[in-house]
């Protein structure tokens, strides 16, 4: 047997979805703006993850363009069918209601490729999916209720789709609008037929320090469902703000071969209670039945730090396979874990072979900046360690004068760290610039001899990010400033390289020669 750490997931992963077919597990996490967009994971024994692609990998298969940091691609579910993998999910534009909604995409291989979305009648966020006995299909998802008397509140709903017409047919219904009085956020809903009934989970109380998972049954799909008693039957917000997770909602149950139960869900490890930068990650609970309903971490009462495993020897992944956040060192451009902003990587990169025949990504510079929502020259990687040391060794020989290339210690638009190198006539300018709540403030300026490649690093340390240009620490940033608690918005924290012209005219490029992950040895915060 083996034991495993949770998260099972660190960094941002968050509102997990997982299904199962035959021994392998896949799981999708919302990505907001970052493309590729919902990555699929595969896994033999729910702890060890490979990212097998992403349901979003093609230009042009969503439009992406201005949506602002932590609009985009929200809460998907995966499910099988028997034959074929089902997402749903929304793509989510907060400054234009017109833009979007709620899609389904399909495909015979999670790896992809997935098909071109089919758009849902139907608002909200959060939708699911689930199949009945007969083959009928029954989507699900949350929006703002409807009654004014729930005003700012949420509701659950449930409609039949037709595979057929590729459309919601027949009535809605509403089924749930949370467990406790005065709830707010009912969302997150998933709907399974289990043992002749039908079970819904549901988050409920916002996905933050409240957030909470409630459980209800009906006999039909349709309700009336009946809330559990000990409803919300699993939180950590009792536990106060010294319990080290916080937040953990959003829960996706699966049945392992043995017919064993466990759940994935977010939560969020806050060494002070409050702050967050790796963002939502994934952990995995274990759930037990008793008297026809899930019990949550059973006789514990919160997610363990540690899962143990007692199916991974039967399930030994193969030996290619390499969990994303255990890959340390050197990320080449062909690693699954690069993304960029609103547009696929290659829509703005391209690869190279050096004289070695080592690849490296080549950016060209574009006008807009990081704190544009537009299309940013950024590639870059979740943060899924407290303690690690990005580096980038950036070839900065073809970027023209007034152009800045450089590593960004990304929130969003408004929210972000960074340490760059300018070309002026005379040489280069190494600046340390935190970006905070939309105002800029440069921290250190230097000027570097003429070099053609220089190293920038960004060493997190806990709550700190040390600024490194040529090994020397010019700025150090509190990450209690840019994590969402802060900023507000949903996401964790993401490092990687970009380049601008500032607006003007680009002509130059930057070429990643080396982009260094390494995690330092203590990964908790
Ligand atoms: C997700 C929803 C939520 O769709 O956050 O506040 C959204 N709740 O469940 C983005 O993760």
């Amino acid at each position: 047997m083996i034991s495993a750490a949770n998260p099972i997931l660190p960094g941002c992963y968050p509102d997990p979805s997982i299904c199962r077919v035959g021994d392998e597990y896949y799981l999708v996490a919302s990505t907001f703006e970052y493309l590729p967009g919902l990555p699929v994971l595969r896994s033999r024994d729910l702890v060890r993850w490979e990212t097998v692609g992403h349901a979003i990998d093609r230009a042009g298969m969503l439009d992406f363009d201005g949506i602002r940091s932590s609009g985009g691609l929200y809460a998907p579910t995966i499910r099988h069918d028997g034959e074929r993998f089902w997402i749903v999910c929304t793509l989510v534009d907060p400054s234009d209601d017109a833009r979007g909604g709620n899609f389904l995409i399909t495909a015979t291989d999670a790896a992809g490729p997935w098909s071109d979305p089919i758009w849902l009648d139907a608002d909200g966020i959060d939708p699911s999916v689930a199949f009945d006995e007969s083959g009928r299909v029954w989507m699900h998802g949350t929006r703002l209720a409807r009654n004014p008397a729930w005003h700012h509140q949420t509701e659950v709903w449930v409609r039949e789709y037709s595979p057929d017409e590729r459309a919601l047919v027949g009535p809605e219904h509403v089924i749930w609008r949370g467990a406790v009085n005065g709830v707010v956020w009912a969302e997150g809903p998933h709907l399974y037929p289990i043992d002749g009934r039908w079970y819904l989970i549901a988050a409920e109380g916002g996905t933050e320090f409240h957030h909470a998972v409630s459980v209800a049954r009906a006999d039909q799909v349709t309700g009336p469902y009946e809330g559990n008693r000990a409803n919300p039957v699993f939180t950590h917000r009792h536990l106060g703000r010294g319990a080290g997770v916080i937040g953990a909602g959003h829960a996706d149950l699966i049945q392992a071969p043995d017919g064993s139960w466990q759940a994935v869900m977010l939560a969020m490890r806050a060494s002070d209670g409050h702050h967050y930068p790796l963002g939502r990650e994934t952990f995995l609970c274990p759930v037990e039945w008793e008297d026809g309903w899930p019990v949550f971490a059973p006789g514990r009462g919160r997610l363990p730090e540690t899962v143990d495993v007692p199916w991974a020897d039967a399930a030994s992944p193969p030996d290619a396979w390499q969990p994303d956040d255990r890959r340390p060192g050197a990320v080449p451009p062909d690693d699954p874990r690069w993304t960029s902003l609103r547009v696929q990587p290659t829509q703005i990169a391209t690869v190279e072979s050096d004289d070695e025949g080592v690849q490296a990504w080549r950016l060209p510079v574009r006008a807009e900046s990081p704190a544009d929502a537009g299309t940013v020259a950024f590639l870059g990687v979740r943060q899924q360690h407290a303690d690690l040391d990005a580096t980038g060794i950036l070839d900065v020989s073809d970027l023209a004068v007034g152009e800045t290339a450089g590593l960004v210690v990304r929130q969003s638009e408004d929210d972000h760290a960074t340490v760059r190198v300018t070309r002026s006539a005379e040489g280069l300018m190494l600046s340390a610039v935190h970006r905070r709540a939309g105002g800029e403030h440069v921290i250190a300026q230097r000027t570097l001899a003429p070099a053609d490649t220089v190293r920038l690093a960004v060493r997190s340390r806990g709550y700190e990010y040390h600024l490194l240009g040529e090994g020397t620490v010019l700025a150090t940033i509190d990450a209690r400033e840019l994590d969402a608690s802060a900023t507000g918005g949903f996401l964790g924290i993401w490092l990687g390289v970009f380049a601008t012209s500032h607006g003007s005219e680009p002509r130059g490029h930057v070429r990643i020669s080396r982009f260094h992950y390494e995690p330092s040895d203590s990964q908790v915060p």
